[in-house]
């Protein structure tokens, strides 16, 4: 079958693919990955099933057709306009869509309605970057591209858990050190991450202690004498400022070793060829933009921007966080990294838009945007690919929020996500293979995504939804024949880059006849009319700035927090994505980590008296949780770490956003979601469970998290009451209305054990107790469908002649933890020996630090033997 060259939808690495129906590879020829995937990527083919998706508009929970559901649209959101003003619509948008979709989306909204009240996920993720940049640049520019790590002799990797969240460029990475084995490699992160695997150099800085160590590095290269001060002189502000400031500073606030912090600034100053690397541990904080700024201030001091191997390098989280940047997604933006403040940029955009009305100021970033509509000021909101009701802060709030907008209308690929359960109308639109458009990645290549999967129902694409929105509402703008109609004019607009001089210009694109736009090959910007593609910033200055120059900022640290508790650090693991509404329906990715969990310290976890599987409960300021504990001396004392992950539907008491404090960056106005106060205590239950079921579970307990299993579902359980009639409770959770139920209990231990049974096949298994239930997960996850008698089933692991492999380690060759222990005391002492002898790391090579962990332990258990 022939295959489609299209880009990984996940994220901002942009991984080609060579996608058909049933198969997915990398895509040898991309620039981003050469051939290479990651657990996600690999598994993109078990997540694009039509079960859940959406396939007709729905309003008021019932099926229309387009024709009601978009006059509806365009009548609500025209009639909010007339009555209360452009400010009292808005649109929540996403670093998922595509460019096409986002440029049509903010031209509606900014040209034609006449508000910037457009934000974007963006928001709880570049934005500080794109504020950082903004200060130092005086545009969004990122300086440099993927090849800047392999070439560099030392990367600097700052609150970024690369291995879990861009595996592609952590494996070039891990290629270009074992080639270079010169080249180090500094980790500065609270927790001790499956990245910190190829470092060097461990930071387990203390949160928010960013800018002190940056600060204390400018400080130190000064009196090293490795300032550049030809490059200083020639291109940049406000060094004398930058250096005072940061001689005011004291490192010691960051609470790391003294000797390992010298011994990174001394690598810093030593080595000419440095990439520093970072991501939400600086952007998600209340000091965000100037972490980025006090990064930023020791490359310009150093010159070592711009040129191989060298500078600063944001990397984005979304596959079109930088697209979404481009075409002015962010609400203090517009298109083209053109300023809405700019009377000048305005007037151009509008001339070029030909468009009746242009917003005049920035509009509602996405903590303020839904405040406003809590109080009653948004009457009609549009959300589009994107799950706020999960991923804001505080999200008990922000689903309130949605609650009192009179007029909600999501846009999604499912019929059921947490923020779509909240919605007057639910638009379907197309996914990932079933349309098409381009995005840009981290290094601004623009690659396109390709339609190769058949539309499902009656989706539609989102740009060509917008538009339709906009002729309906009587605009003039938007007779779009096609997606490469869409960005001929966009990429016509960006002309504009070279008229007020700005980085971004890919008016070399506008003439793209519609043959040429399918045909696109990855791209770098800039590609203007004349000169030169792609290629790096700033070696020769050339900054956005009038006059041309950098600035450097003078950084004052944050105070040194007072609270003596815990905090909660949240971030991703590496088998989900988001809010898991595709990755989440991948057997082999949730076989990794099947349930929400706090990661905590040994001595945190003594304290507070937490067991490893117990279940905690979280206590902050704006809610609670119940995860399951996981000890860890990874972890740094004082934080614990939540994933970002759960939802009302895969683990409703586990959603870690409902304890996030909405606090965000005065600059960028980004949510800091890795540093709210925290409370811990173990959860009274009375009961825990695990059960595995070929139907739909239904459980009703306190805490219980549900996964797909190869061939049904799985669940973790708990229960603050235990039922009178188990076998009751347990096929109501089962789903199990007419199988056969085997029940054995146990009276003195309270464990009881049920199986379901059709004609000797085995339909569900049920296991609970008094404690956490200690069952082989993915072994009984296994058995359904099995022809397997109910007593050996509910013996709930191998017997002594069947291998249990244990959990699951490498998500591509599903081997688990217990295989990979056996061949390690076999004699496989190496990633290398381990992959021949499983094939486990051999694929996308995601879960090679948890192999060299696996080896690392055996060995460290044996020494102390
Ligand atoms: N598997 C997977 N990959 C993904 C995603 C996903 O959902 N799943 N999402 C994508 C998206 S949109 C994004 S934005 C990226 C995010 O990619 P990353 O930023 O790498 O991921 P996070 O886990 O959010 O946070 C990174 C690290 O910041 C650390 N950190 C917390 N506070 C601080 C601090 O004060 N200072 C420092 N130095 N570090 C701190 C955390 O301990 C954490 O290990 O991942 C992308 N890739
Ligand atoms: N506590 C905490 N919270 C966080 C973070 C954190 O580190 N900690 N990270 C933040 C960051 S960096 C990010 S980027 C956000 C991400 O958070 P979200 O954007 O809320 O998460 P997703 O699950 O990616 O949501 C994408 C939605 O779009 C739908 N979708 C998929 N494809 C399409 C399509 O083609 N069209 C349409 N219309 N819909 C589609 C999906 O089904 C899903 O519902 O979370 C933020 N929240
Ligand atoms: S690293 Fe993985 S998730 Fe990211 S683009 Fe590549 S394959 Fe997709
Ligand atoms: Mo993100």
């Amino acid at each position: 079958m022939t295959q489609t060259c299209t880009t990984c939808p996940y994220c901002g690495v942009g991984c080609g693919v060579l996608a058909t129906p049933d198969k997915v590879k990398g895509d040898a020829n991309h620039p981003a990955n050469y051939g290479r995937l990651c657990s996600k990527g690999s598994a993109l083919n078990e997540t694009v099933g039509l079960e859940g998706r959406l396939l007709a508009p729905r309003v008021n929970g019932a099926d229309t057709t387009w024709d009601t559901a978009l006059g509806l649209v365009a009548d609500k959101f025209k009639a909010a306009v007339d009555e209360f003003g452009p400010d009292s619509v808005a649109f929540y948008v996403s670093g998922q869509l595509l460019t096409e979709d986002y440029y049509v989306a903010n031209k509606l909204i900014k040209g034609y309605i006449g508000s910037a009240n457009i934000d974007t996920n963006s928001r709880l993720c570049m934005a500080s970057s794109v504020a950082g940049h903004k200060r130092a640049f005086g545009t969004d520019t990122v300086p440099g591209c993927y090849e800047d790590l392999e070439q560099a002799d030392l990367v600097v990797l700052v609150g970024s858990n690369l291995a879990w969240c861009h595996p592609v460029i952590f494996q070039r990475l891990l290629a270009a050190k074992a080639a270079r084995p010169q080249m180090r490699v500094v980790v500065i992160d609270p927790r001790r991450t499956a990245t910190c695997d190829i470092a060097d150099l461990h930071l387990p800085v203390t949160s928010d202690g960013d800018s002190a160590i940056f600060n204390g590095l400018l400080a130190h290269l000064v009196d090293a004498g490795c300032v550049d001060q030809a490059y200083v002189d020639a291109h940049v502000d406000g060094f004398d400022a930058a250096v005072s400031a940061a001689r005011a500073s004291d490192p010691v606030q960051a609470d790391v070793s003294a000797d390992d912090l010298a011994t990174f600034y001394d690598m810093f100053a030593k080595t000419e060829k440095v990439v520093t690397v970072y991501s939400q541990g600086v952007n998600q904080s209340e000091a965000g933009t100037d972490k980025v700024n006090a990064i930023i201030n020791c490359h310009l001091a150093t010159g070592r921007i711009g040129r191989p191997g060298m500078g600063p390098f944001s990397v984005t989280g979304q596959p079109n966080a930088m697209g979404g940047r481009e075409v002015g997604g962010l609400a203090n933006m517009l298109a083209c990294h053109l300023d809405i403040e700019n009377e000048a940029h305005r007037d151009a955009v509008q001339q070029a838009w030909d468009s009746p009305t242009m917003c005049t100021h920035a509009g509602l970033k996405a903590v303020d945007l839904f405040r406003a509509c809590e109080e009653g000021k948004i009457k009609a909101l549009w959300v589009m690919s994107t799950n706020p009701a999960v991923s804001l802060p505080d999200a008990t709030r922000v689903s309130e929020a949605i609650k009192k907008v009179p007029f909600t209308v999501v846009s999604d690929i499912l019929e059921r996500t947490d923020t779509g359960d909240l919605a007057h109308v639910l638009l379907p639109a197309t996914g990932w293979g079933e349309k098409s458009g381009t995005v840009t990645n981290s290094e601004r290549v623009i690659s396109r995504q390709r339609k190769f999967l058949p539309v499902p129902g009656t989706a539609r694409p989102d740009w060509d939804i917008i538009a339709d929105v906009g002729r309906r509402m009587g605009y003039s703008g938007f007779d779009y024949a096609s997606e490469a109609a869409v960005f001929r004019e966009y990429a016509a607009l960006s002309a504009l880059g070279k008229t007020f001089a700005r980085d971004f210009d890919i008016s070399g694109l506008a003439q793209l006849s519609d043959a040429a736009y399918d045909d696109l090959q990855p791209i770098q910007w800039p590609v203007p009319t004349d000169g030169n593609t792609g290629g790096r910033f700033f070696a020769e200055g050339g900054f956005y700035h009038a006059g041309g120059k950098a600035k450097m900022l003078p950084i004052t640290p944050p105070a040194p927090k007072s609270y003596d508790g815990l905090t909660l650090n949240t971030g991703r693991i590496r088998d989900q994505w988001h809010t898991m509404t595709r990755t989440g329906r991948s057997a082999r990715l949730a076989a990794h980590l099947a349930e929400p969990f706090v990661e905590i310290h040994p001595e945190d976890a003594l304290a507070n008296g937490l067991h490893d599987a117990d279940l905690a409960q979280l206590t902050t300021d704006q809610g609670q949780a119940i995860v399951r504990v996981l000890i860890t001396s990874n972890a740094r004392r004082g934080a614990v770490f939540v994933p970002m992950h759960w939802t009302a539907q895969t683990a409703a008491a586990g959603r870690v956003n409902p304890l996030v404090a909405a606090v965000t960056d005065p600059f960028s106005g980004q949510p800091a979601s890795k540093d709210t106060p925290v409370a811990l205590k173990r959860a009274d239950m009375a009961w825990y469970g695990f059960v595995v079921s070929t139907q739909p579970l239904a459980p009703q307990t306190a805490y219980a998290a549900i996964a797909p299993s190869h061939t049904g579902w799985r669940a973790e359980l708990a229960g603050v009451n235990a039922p009178d009639d188990w076998e009751a409770k347990a096929r109501m959770v089962t789903g199990q209305t007419d199988a056969a139920a085997a029940v054995f209990e146990d009276a003195s231990s309270g464990a009881v054990r049920v199986a379901f049974h059709k004609d000797g096949i085995i339909e569900a298994l049920f296991f609970a107790a008094a404690q956490p239930v200690a069952v082989a997960r993915n072994y009984v996850s296994g058995l359904l469908q099995k022809d397997i008698s109910s007593l050996s089933a509910l013996a709930g692991r191998a017997g002594a002649n069947v291998a249990d492999p244990g959990a699951t380690v490498c998500a591509c060759f599903d081997v688990g933890v217990n295989t990979l222990r056996t061949e390690i005391a076999a004699g496989a002492t190496t990633v290398a020996a381990l992959g021949e002898r499983t094939c486990a790391g051999t694929n996308c090579g995601s879960c090679k630090p948890e192999l060299a962990a696996l080896i690392a332990n055996a060995q460290a258990s044996v020494a102390a033997e």
